[in-house]
């Protein structure tokens, strides 16, 4: 397995966009609020060390996964950000919960990305035990939600720079 061999967390910081005028709307789930509140932390630490102002990040805090859809909803209401990030953890237990809850989140927020057109970012840690969690959350697997604020942020600046995309020799012309 890929994930085994490395920390997806490690990423070239010099390659990421300046966040500067970029906003950001958070939403983070309390359910296995250990675990995500690192999420969290890793998440805005890293807006912040790319340059994202305090005062343009908007946190929502929602009781569980499944509310993160909603919580984007009533906060893309409340604050016009640039794209939202959605954090929280389910950790798969004797019923079939988990899958009902991640394939909600993960339907949910394409839905809301393509009816914004801003970017709602998965950062949902989808686990079979708590350990696989700790491991994502700042352990031997990085921190999700390190790898979920520079992927809000690049897809804000592909937004922002239509042509960031397009390669100076197209393949094929
Ligand atoms: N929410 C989570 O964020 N992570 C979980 O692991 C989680 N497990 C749940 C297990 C069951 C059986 C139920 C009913 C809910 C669980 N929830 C979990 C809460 C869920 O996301 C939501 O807050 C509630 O179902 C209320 O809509």
């Amino acid at each position: 397995m890929a994930s085994a061999l490395k920390n997806l967390s490690v990423y070239d910081e010099n390659n990421i966009p300046d966040g500067s005028d970029m906003s950001f709307g958070v939403v983070v789930a309390d359910w296995n609020s250990h675990i995500t509140h690192k999420l969290y932390q890793g998440c805005v630490e890293t807006l912040l060390k790319h340059g994202v102002l305090e005062e343009n990040i908007f946190t929502v805090q929602v009781p569980g996964s499944f509310e993160l859809t909603s919580g984007a909803r009533i906060l893309n209401g409340q604050h016009p950000v640039d794209a939202v990030i959605c954090l929280g953890c389910v950790i798969k237990g004797e019923t079939n919960h988990d899958e009902y809850i991640n394939q909600a989140v993960a339907h949910g927020l394409t839905n809301l990305g393509l009816t914004s057109g801003r970017p709602h970012i998965f950062g949902l840690v989808t686990v079979n035990n708590e350990q696989q969690a700790l491991d994502r959350a700042g352990g031997v697997h990085g921190n999700k939600g390190v790898e979920a604020a520079v992927t809000a942020i690049r897809m804000v600046s592909l937004k922002k720079t239509p042509t960031a995309g397009k390669s100076k020799r197209p393949i094929g012309f």
